[in-house]
């Protein structure tokens, strides 16, 4: 099986890792010529507790010149896994998707299907809207990872992944999606096909939705948002506002969530959550995905969103070039 991963950060690299040490043809499409050099050279180190385990060969092209170069039209692939934070997607990325796919169609001219990890929403509209012929898939991770330097990951947790068609659909399982099940957990990934995988992405939205944006502005790790008295009310208000926003937009509830996002601040409670870590990089976070995003399904609604626009505009002022 060849799989192409479109972006080398955190969970690109943790996933291509994993997959090709299990005997998977990777390719790591990255950003920069650079990176991909050092992957090329080096592959990926992967650390897994506290030890560096194992250092992984993996092919490596910068996305712009393996679309640039015609002869990659041979080199067909079963799966494109697009693993670039939100901000990223943009007109430009689209468009170079939208040749990659063409370029990776398979021998018998099926469309290579698109996995897409992005946190928030929004995300899976663009893609279809660019691409209407290709069959789309939602993925939501659990895995902890984070990105150590341009060619080190490091597995911070286990957790599973659940892919689901997208939108939506009752589709008997293709031998396509076996196969890449089957892949997967010969990898030691734990993974689902859903076909509720709607139902999850707004369920991780309400989570990153809470502790994403109050973990930056406070300037704290996951486990220390909720220990403050002060800030735990902020979390709760806010959570309160973004459930009843998503269960108008059709999350259907699971159980206390309240609870849930508790349960998570103490799983992770040393992880710092990725937009603390990407306003302390200066790097563009997934607030406008996150928080925006609920503020948009608010409006679509005619409902209130106070406390998700009071976070979207404080993470602007602290980090304006965020
Ligand atoms: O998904 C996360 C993130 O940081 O984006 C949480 C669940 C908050 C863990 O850090």
């Amino acid at each position: 099986m060849k799989i192409i991963i479109v972006g080398a950060g955190a969970l690109g690299l943790l996933y291509g890792a994993r997959l090709a040490r299990a005997g998977v043809d990777i390719l790591m499409l990255t950003y920069s010529d650079n990176q991909a050099e050092q992957l090329n050279k080096e592959g990926i180190a992967l650390i897994e507790g506290e030890n560096l385990v194992s250092r992984i060969p993996v092919k490596a092209a910068s996305l712009r010149s393996y679309i640039a170069d015609a002869g990659q039209a041979q080199e067909k692939c079963d799966w494109i896994w697009l693993a670039v934070k939100q901000a990223h997607l943009d007109e430009s990325m689209l468009a170079q998707l939208a040749v990659l796919v063409k370029q990776a169609k398979t021998s018998n001219a099926e469309e290579t299907p698109i996995v897409a990890l992005q946190n928030g929403i929004g995300h899976m509209d663009k893609l279809r809207a660019a691409m209407p012929q290709v069959p789309l898939y939602a993925a939501v991770t659990t895995e902890g990872a984070l990105r150590v330097d341009s060619n080190t990951v490091h597995h911070t947790g286990s957790g599973s992944i659940m892919l689901g068609i997208w939108p939506r659909s009752d589709e008997i399982t293709s031998n396509r999606q076996n196969l890449l099940l089957k892949t997967m957990e010969g990898a030691g990934i734990e993974a689902y096909l859903s076909n509720e995988v709607e139902n999850r992405v707004f369920h991780k939205l309400l989570i990153n939705a809470v502790i994403n944006p109050l973990t930056a502005i406070f300037d704290v790790r996951n486990g220390d948002l909720p220990l403050d008295p002060q800030r735990k009310r902020l979390m709760e208000t806010l959570h309160t506002e973004s459930e009843q926003i998503l269960l108008a937009a059709g999350m259907v509830s699971e159980g206390d969530s309240w609870q849930r996002v508790l349960q998570i601040c103490e799983a992770t409670a040393r992880n710092e959550s990725s937009m603390l870590r990407d306003v302390q990089a200066s790097r563009v976070t997934e607030v406008d995905w996150i928080n925006g995003g609920i503020v948009s399904l608010a409006r679509k609604l005619g409902k209130p969103a106070p406390m998700n626009e009071a976070v979207l505009t404080m993470i602007k002022a602290l980090h304006p070039n965020t």
